[in-house]
């Protein structure tokens, strides 16, 4: 068991890609856990596929080194925004934070969101000023705002008092002066020991250890993670766990883990203060409390900040439905996502009045996206909805999510950028023009705003502009239509295989979004169009063949390339009459109503409907002039 006193525990918090989990590698790599002749992979902790195909963490794991006689548990957590929710709970387990923040790019809407969960917890932060290798790094205005961040979010004297610790992580030096680095991270290690303080928590008192985290294991099985908070967890003992609703059960610790560097290493017993990982408890949640089962306390429950984004999840009713997918039922559907709850404490599901729909909510399009990712690459057939934002009523008040988002851009795309964001209801708080020919803008915009903006961001910038954000509060709903699509669609009218010659007739049109060869159906949203309006179109159409001479020739017409859609850039474009229909191997986006007929009665319904809401709006207000 170690002791308490020789126990440090810490959470790596940042903005996207400011370099947490290349820190890790390092801190990982210099105190000795990796045997001189082991090859490591680079960001070692993003194990999983989708976090190394993305290059971006988006679960926390905990690993752990020893440095001198102290013990360092750490949490390597997402910067993404939609993983805060994750985060906000890491936080419960550790004493300290190194908020690590790239010294070219400086503080980020990220970094403001975590740091104050950090804050509010009372953690003791540790600032890392990472990246300083980056040839246009500009340490001294980053720690001056950071500083400023701190102030901003309240910090106390004592949080004030944060010291700096400049490093590149990925070449391994660090130091308090950046004028003399040190060719190492032993800086940052007697940095963490003296500055962090030990976990608190008695040893000779009845256990108690809340599950924050949850991990699976082929021959294991369900592993949960927690930090001893008070007595001492151990091997084959008996405990009761106390549920969520309270209710108490008796189980059995069958397996115990500490983690040493990236494996988890069998201990027979670990006191208060320590991070374990335990087996063989199967039905353990998260939130739960594991406890003496003489002193059964629950230990305050986790609050994770609400979900600000839901999409309908339902079966594949697609003409294609079941050609690509092991999973299509609405019972698997239905399983499946509620299966997903008890790891993700930041996702709600709801049944609807339709057996085969479900209301999922989360953190973001990232965060319903990953979800959707791992079913299709598990086999799923779905039919997912456009995005909306959560209002909610808070005190008698219709209240929306609002974003905190900070725009990187080339100056003379400034009018542009500010317009766009002006008709999106954005209201810029800050303006920053480095004099470079680069200006970086600061503002406060409904979520609503920013769901499909970012190719349009893209665009108007050329590719040159980077936007982050990341959620800052709810605030009075702004009203009225914001964002949204302009362009119209082109959509099948056939059911059949794509040609060239009818990719060909209607490609003046617009863009398409198939090539020849590709199955389509009728209703299938085939290209975008140059207009406002949706527009059918027959891309199966066949050329009457009549000599083999125009037969040679239309093989040697070049068409324009396709445009393809990742799975988060078709969400971003659906419209609310549409759907993104995902399989194991494709990714279609279709018509809700498949029929040309049907689906222009049904637009004529709605628009007398509207127009029979808006003439009752009007006749209250006499007609002036
Ligand atoms: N030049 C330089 N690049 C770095 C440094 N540290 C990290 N990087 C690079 O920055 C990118 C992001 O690094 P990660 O370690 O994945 O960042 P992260 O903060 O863990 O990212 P998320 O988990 O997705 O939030 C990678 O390409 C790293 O190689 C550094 O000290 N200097
Ligand atoms: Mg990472």
């Amino acid at each position: 068991m170690h002791p308490r006193e020789r126990i440090r525990n810490i959470a790596i918090i940042a903005h996207v890609d400011h370099g947490k989990t290349t820190l890790v590698d390092r801190l990982l790599q210099q105190s000795g856990t990796f045997r001189d002749n082991e090859t490591v992979r680079e960001r070692a902790m993003d194990s999983n596929d989708l976090e190394r195909e993305r290059g971006i963490t988006i679960l926390a794991k905990n690993t752990a080194v020893q440095f001198q006689d102290y013990l360092i548990n750490i949490v390597d957590t997402p910067g993404h925004a939609d993983f805060g929710g994750e985060v906000e709970r890491i936080m419960k387990m550790v004493d300290g934070v190194l908020l690590v923040v790239d010294a070219f790019e400086g503080c980020m809407p990220q970094t403001k969101f975590v740091l104050r969960k950090a804050l509010e917890q009372n953690l003791t932060p540790v600032v890392v000023l990472n990246k300083i290798d980056r040839p246009n790094a500009r340490p001294a205005e980053v720690v001056d705002e950071v500083l400023e961040l701190f102030i901003d979010l309240g910090a106390n004297d004592r949080q004030l008092d944060f010291p700096v610790i400049y490093a590149s992580a990925l070449q391994g030096f660090s130091g308090a002066d950046p004028d003399k680095l040190e060719n190492s991270m032993r800086p940052l290690f007697e940095t963490i020991t003296r500055h962090i303080p030990a976990p608190r928590g008695a040893a000779d008192e009845p256990l108690q250890l809340q599950v924050t985290l949850l991990d699976y294991n082929e021959y294991l099985g369900r592993i949960a993670i927690g930090r001893v908070n008070r007595g001492i967890i151990r091997q084959g003992r008996p405990v009761a766990v106390i549920g969520r609703d309270g209710a108490v059960r008796s189980a059995r610790i069958e397996k115990l883990f500490g983690f040493r560097g990236l494996k988890r290493m069998e201990i027979s017993e670990a006191g208060a203060g320590d991070i374990v990982a335990i087996a063989g408890l199967k039905e353990l949640k998260i939130g739960e409390t594991v406890a003496d089962p003489a002193c059964p306390e629950a230990l305050p429950p986790l609050t994770i900040d609400e979900p600000t984004l839901k999409m309908t999840f339902l079966v594949n009713n697609s003409p294609f439905a079941g050609k690509e997918g092991k999973w299509v039922t609405s019972r698997k559907l239905r399983e499946r996502l509620y299966r997903e709850l008890e790891t993700d404490v930041s996702l709600r599901v709801e049944d609807t009045d339709n057996p085969d729909a479900f209301v999922v909510s989360g953190r973001g399009e990232l965060h319903l996206g990953i979800l959707i990712e791992n079913m299709r690459r598990e086999g799923y057939e779905l039919q997912v909805s456009k995005p909306e934002v959560i209002v909610k009523e808070i005190d008698g008040q219709k209240m929306e999510p609002f974003e905190r988002l900070i725009v990187d851009i080339p100056e003379d795309c400034t009018g542009p950028v500010m317009e766009s964001l002006g008709t999106r209801r954005a209201e810029m708080v800050n303006m920053a023009n480095a004099g470079d020919g680069q200006v970086r803008m600061e503002f406060l915009i409904p979520a609503r705003g920013l769901i499909g903006y970012r190719s349009l961001f893209l665009t108007l910038t050329r590719g040159y502009g980077v936007m982050n954000h990341a959620f800052d509060h709810y605030g009075p709903y702004a009203g009225g239509q914001v964002g949204g699509r302009h362009q119209g669609v082109l959509i099948s009218t056939e059911t059949g295989v794509a040609t060239l010659y009818g990719i060909l007739s209607v490609e003046d049109r617009g863009t398409l979004f198939v090539q020849p060869g590709t199955e389509v159906y009728e209703g299938m949203i085939v290209g975008e169009h140059s207009r406002e309006n949706d527009l059918v179109v027959n891309i199966c159409k066949e050329k009457q063949l009549t000599n083999i001479r125009s037969a040679t020739k239309e093989e040697t017409v070049k068409m324009k390339a396709a445009r393809t859609f990742s799975l988060e850039q078709a969400l971003e474009y659906l419209n609310d009459d549409e759907y993104c229909e995902v399989t194991p191997s494709s990714i279609r986006l279709r018509k809700k109503i498949l029929n040309k007929g049907e689906r222009e009665r049904a637009e004529k319904q709605r628009k007398m409907a509207e127009a029979g809401a808006g003439v009752g709006a009007a006749g209250g207000r006499p007609e002036v002039g």
